[in-house]
């Protein structure tokens, strides 16, 4: 059974494309965008409704001994003896305890602790974040520590000021990701207003490892499957002006490869109509033209998803658009949400879909 985690930190939407106007949400200049485009109440709700997911995570990872023992059991010489003491609530605490002890601060600054068996050798590690939040701005400014083996002494990782949620019951969102394939992430998340490039950290060889960095987190997938949200400014091409503006947020789709120990992108093939009409079931392009759109470039996700990139011209701007159809689900794809038909008014991310991104 899967489960999809929503943990899209922006809860901006956007006007579908093909009803996309100069004077719509996309159609912002840029310099004013930063400030203008977030609704903070969209934020927060998106934050909330997260929550409960992710706090069942956490209980599940601080409770549950799973985490320690699936995948190879304690192959590793040392983990059979640390792996008799493993409690994680005991553990959780210990490595909290060193965080402090070597970061000099107290316990009201330690915030986002996140245990678990991050490389499933059967020792617990954690991250957590250090610093001071602004819960009116949902946000953290402080710095990452990690504590793992207790022969190193913990490590402060990066700094900044980073998004920080609480869910409905007022505990702290905790950001863990397991996948199934044998590995588990912390990830961290930069306050931006308009996005949130995250960082995705595990632990490799007992050390922190950096695995990932960039995009804003869209959602992930217990199969290993991550929805990354990348943001630009690439949906109304302005005549006049001679530029782009509009900001766009469409997700690209990544995975954890075991083999690999790496997370990696699914790839993107260019494709002709008559294979779009192969993989949706319909004649997409056809229908695009008939509703007085110019097909540009037709892409395939290697992950199931077909994007079929189109503009809409006017005397004065270019409107760039995208329908997207996961042939897994048979379900079309927008910054709305999914549903089972297409058309201009409903769907599509803006801007375009390039093999090259
Ligand atoms: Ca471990
Ligand atoms: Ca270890």
């Amino acid at each position: 059974m899967k489960k999809k985690m929503l943990v899209l930190i922006l809860g901006i939407l956007l006007t579908g494309c093909g009803s996309a106007q100069p004077s719509g949400s996309g159609a912002v200049p840029e310099d004013q965008t930063q400030v203008t485009e977030q609704a903070p109440s969209g934020e927060a709700q998106s934050g909330g409704e997260t929550s409960a997911a992710e706090a069942s995570v956490q209980s599940e990872a601080a409770s549950s001994p799973e985490g320690a023992s699936s995948g190879e059991d304690a192959q590793a010489a040392g983990a059979e003896e640390e792996a008799q003491a493993a409690d994680p609530d005991t553990v959780g605490k210990e490595l909290a305890d060193r965080i402090l002890t070597a970061s000099g601060a107290d316990e009201s600054s330690l915030h986002m602790l996140t245990v678990s068996d991050y490389d499933r050798d059967g020792d617990y590690e954690a991250f957590a974040v250090v610093g001071e939040t602004d819960e009116e701005m949902g946000s953290l400014t402080g710095a990452v520590w990690f504590a793992g083996d207790p022969e190193a002494a913990p490590e402060k990782l990066t700094e900044g000021e980073f998004w920080f949620h609480r869910s409905e019951t007022g505990e702290e969102v905790i950001p863990l990701i397991r996948f199934d394939a044998g590995r588990d992430f912390f990830y961290i998340a930069d306050w931006y207003v308009t996005s949130a490039p995250i960082e995705l950290w595990s632990v490799r060889g007992d050390a922190p490892n950096l695995y990932f960095a960039g995009l804003s987190l869209g959602s992930w997938d217990p199969d290993g499957d991550l929805e990354l949200v990348a943001d630009g400014y690439d949906m109304i091409w302005d005549k006049e002006m001679e530029m782009f503006i509009g900001h766009t947020w469409k997700p690209y789709y990544f995975h954890y490869v075991p083999e690999d120990d790496a997370i990696l992108a699914y790839k993107m093939h260019p494709i002709t109509a008559e294979e779009v009409k192969e993989k949706v079931g319909r004649d997409l392009v056809a229908e695009i033209e008939a509703a007085g759109y110019t097909v540009g470039e037709m892409l395939y996700h290697e992950n199931g998803i077909v994007h079929v990139n189109y503009t809409i011209e006017t005397d004065t701007d270019i409107t760039y658009c995208n329908v997207n159809f996961d042939t897994r689900t048979k379900q079309f794809l927008s910054f709305e949400g999914t549903s089972d038909d297409w058309s201009p008014e409903e769907t599509g991310f803006g801007g375009s879909y390039s093999p090259e991104d």
